[in-house]
């Protein structure tokens, strides 16, 4: 790995905040790539500290210090991965659901979506499935996108799917999902309209429903 990627990669590994944001900021500097900064440096890292969580090595602390470390690295990155696009091709209400509050991932298609000109409505994350329903009748959102990091709430995407369909708006919108546990199948068992893995295929799933 490239010298600077790994000092990215160890940054947010030690949950060091300042110097994730200060070694991507010098990985940028060094002319490596912000995709590369992303999926090698950071999205790696995070894979990493998800395995010593597993493993008993680190505990939510750990995890937390890492993400807050992530998310320094992804403010200094975010205006390199996102084109100025000035024109909106579409609204999207955005959120990690109810129960759930991993938010890097959310955040990250965020970010990309808003790169490739789409509004979007950041509803955060622990989001009820009223708060879905109230985001479609009141902002005219043509998206939910729906994140889910834990099996045991990814159940709560369907569940706002049928509160969609019982408010009588499931027509008027459609719903995107996706997060680790998350599937292709699973979204076709929930009638979702569509699923994507990582944040870039986000982008052409969200132009292909709303096109
Ligand atoms: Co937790 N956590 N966590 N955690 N956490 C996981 C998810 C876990 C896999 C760790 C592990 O055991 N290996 C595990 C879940 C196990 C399971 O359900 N199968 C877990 C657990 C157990 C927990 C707690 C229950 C721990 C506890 O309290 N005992 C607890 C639950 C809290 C809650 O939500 N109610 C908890 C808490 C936390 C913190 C708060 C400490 C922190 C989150 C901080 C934050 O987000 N602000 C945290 C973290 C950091 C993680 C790991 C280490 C990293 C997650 C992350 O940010 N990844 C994670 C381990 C792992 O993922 N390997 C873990 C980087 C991010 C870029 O990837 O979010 O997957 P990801 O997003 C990807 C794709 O999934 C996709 O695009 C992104 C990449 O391009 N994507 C979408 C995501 N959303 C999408 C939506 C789309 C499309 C694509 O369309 C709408």
């Amino acid at each position: 790995m490239d010298e600077s990627l790994k000092a990215v990669y160890t940054a947010i590994l030690d949950g060091q905040h300042k110097a994730s944001a200060g070694a991507v900021q010098a990985s940028l500097d060094s002319g490596v790539a912000p995709a590369a900064i992303l999926n090698e440096g950071m999205v790696a890292a995070m894979a990493e500290v998800g395995r010593l969580f597993e493993e008993g090595e680190y505990f939510v602390p750990e995890m937390l210090i890492a993400a807050r470390a992530m998310q320094s690295g992804l403010a200094v990155l975010k205006p390199h991965l996102v084109e100025a696009n000035i024109q909106s091709v579409g609204k999207v209400a955005i959120g990690t659901v109810k129960g759930d509050l991993h938010d890097i991932g959310k955040n990250l298609v965020a970010m990309m979506l808003e790169g490739a000109a789409f509004e979007i409505i950041d509803l955060g994350s622990d989001v009820s499935p009223e708060k879905f329903v109230e985001a479609v009748k009141n902002s005219g959102a043509q998206v939910i996108a729906m994140s889910a990091l834990l099996t045991t709430t990814m159940p709560n995407m369907k569940t706002t799917i049928e509160a969609l369909k019982a408010a009588g708006v499931r027509d008027q919108v459609k719903v995107m999902i996706g997060g680790a546990p998350v599937t292709q199948k699973y979204a076709e068992d929930i009638g979702a309209d569509g699923y994507s893995q990582d944040a870039s295929k986000a982008v052409a799933l969200a132009r292909s429903l709303v096109g």
